[in-house]
C-alpha cells in the first residue's frame, strides 16, 4: 500500500519528576537535601530522509510518543533523559497541524528536520531549594508534560520533472527509458496508481529527479479518473513533460489529448500551464503516424518532439533538451550530452 496522507497523534515525553531525599550518613548528622532533578522528555523529531518515499509506516504507528523522563533519584542523583523519537518522512512532507490545518513546517528538502513536539523538562528536586534560610526543603518539582498534537502529514514529492499525460499514453515506458526506475507498464488504462520517481542520470554526472504520476483524463477536477489528488506530486517540478499518444491508439486526437490536458492541470492551479514544458508525441513507431503528427505540429505553439518510448527513438532528444534546460546557463552551449548507462 502507498500512502501519501496521513494522519498522526504525537506527544514528546514528560520530564521525570525531581526527588525529596537528604544525606543519611554515619557521622554525618543532618546532612543536607539530595534529592536531584528529573530527567527531561523525549522530543518527537520529524527528519526528511532520503530514503524514505511513502508515509505508510505512520498510518500503521499513527500514535507516535517519545518516552518520558526518568525520576530524580537521591545522593544528588539526576534522572535519565530519555532519547528523542526520530521519526522518518519523505522530503517533500508537509505538516498542518488539526484540526484548523495551518502549515507548521514544510521539510522540502533532504536531511531537514523539525522538533514536532518538545519534551517536558524535568522537576528540580529538592537539593536545589536549600538556601542559607531553608535547610531543609521538602519542596520538588513535577516533570512538565510534553508537547502534543494532531497534525495531518501530506507528501508532495519533490520531482524536477513531471510526466503528465493521459492513460497509456506511455508515461512508464518513458521513465524505464529515462530511468532506472521500473514502474509496471501494460496495456490497460491506469496501471500507475502510484506515483514513481526515477533518476535521469546525465553522462556528466548531473542527475535530475523524474516523476511518473499517474494518467490524468478529461473531468479529473471532477473526480473522474483518479481525479486530482496525486497532482500535488507535481506541483514542485520545474518542468513537465506533456506525453501524448500520437498514434492516437484509443481513438483519440493528440491535439484534443493536448487541449484537455493543459485544461486539467489549470483547473488543478492555474500557475501550472505556465511553468516551461515540452511537448513529446509517443509511439511514433505505429502506423498512420506521420498525418496526426502534422496535425498536432501546426496547432501546437511550443516545439513538438516525437519519440517511440519502446523502441528508443527520439530518447536522446529528450535528454538533450533537458539537460539543457537545467544544467546549461547559455542554451545552445552544449546540444549532446546521452545518459550514462
Ligand atoms: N507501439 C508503441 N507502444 C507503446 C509505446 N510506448 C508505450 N507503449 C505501450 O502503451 C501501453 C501503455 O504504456 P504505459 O507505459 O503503461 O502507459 P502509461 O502512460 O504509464 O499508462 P498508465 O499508467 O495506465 O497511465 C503499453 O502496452 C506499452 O507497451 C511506443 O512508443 N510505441
Ligand atoms: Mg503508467
Amino acid at each position: 500500500m502507498f500512502v501519501d496522507r496521513v494522519k498522526i497523534h504525537a506527544r514528546g515525553g514528560q520530564g521525570g519528576r525531581g526527588c525529596v531525599s537528604f544525606r543519611r550518613e554515619k557521622y554525618i548528622p543532618r546532612g543536607g537535601p539530595d534529592g536531584g532533578p528529573g530527567g527531561d522528555g523525549g522530543s518527537v523529531i520529524l527528519v526528511a530522509d532520503a530514503e524514505t518515499d511513502h508515509l505508510t509506516h505512520l498510518f500503521y504507528q499513527p500514535n507516535q510518543f517519545a518516552k518520558h523522563g526518568v525520576h530524580g533519584r537521591g545522593k544528588q542523583m539526576d534522572g535519565k533523559k530519555a532519547p528523542d523519537l526520530i521519526v522518518k518522512v519523505p522530503p517533500g512532507t508537509l505538516v498542518k497541524l488539526l484540526p484548523g490545518g495551518e502549515t507548521v513546517v514544510d521539510l522540502d528538502a533532504p536531511d531537514a528536520s523539525f522538533v514536532l513536539c518538545k519534551g517536558g523538562r524535568g522537576g528540580r528536586g529538592n537539593m536545589s531549594y536549600k538556601s542559607s534560610t531553608h535547610q531543609a526543603p521538602r519542596e520538588y518539582e513535577e516533570g512538565q508534560p510534553g508537547e502534543e498534537g494532531r497534525f495531518e502529514l501530506v507528501l508532495k514529492i519533490i520531482a524536477d520533472v513531471s510526466i503528465i499525460g493521459f492513460p497509456n499514453a506511455g508515461k512508464s515506458t518513458l521513465l524505464t527509458k529515462l530511468s532506472k526506475a521500473r514502474p509496471k507498464v501494460a496495456l490497460y488504462p491506469f496501471t500507475t496508481l502510484q506515483p514513481t520517481v526515477g533518476i535521469l542520470e546525465f553522462e556528466d554526472y548531473h542527475t535530475l529527479r523524474v516523476a511518473d504520476v499517474p494518467g490524468l483524463i478529461e473531468g479529473a477536477s471532477r473526480n473522474r479518473g483518479l481525479g486530482h489528488d496525486f497532482l500535488r506530486h507535481i506541483e514542485r517540478s520545474r518542468f513537465y513533460i506533456v506525453l501524448l499518444d500520437a498514434a492516437g491508439t484509443e481513438g483519440r486526437e493528440p491535439w484534443d489529448d493536448y487541449k484537455t490536458l493543459l485544461n486539467e492541470l489549470k483547473l488543478y492551479q492555474p500557475g501550472l500551464v505556465k511553468k516551461p514544458r515540452i511537448v513529446v508525441a509517443n509511439k511514433i513507431d505505429l502506423p498512420g503516424v506521420e498525418k496526426k503528427l502534422a496535425a498536432l505540429r501546426k496547432k501546437v505553439k511550443e516545439p513538438v518532439l516525437p519519440v517511440s518510448a519502446n523502441e528508443g527513438t527520439g530518447i536522446d532528444k529528450l535528454i538533450a533538451t533537458l539537460h539543457k534546460f537545467f544544467f546549461e546557463e547559455e542554451p545552445g552551449a552544449k546540444t549532446s550530452v546521452k545518459a550514462r548507462g
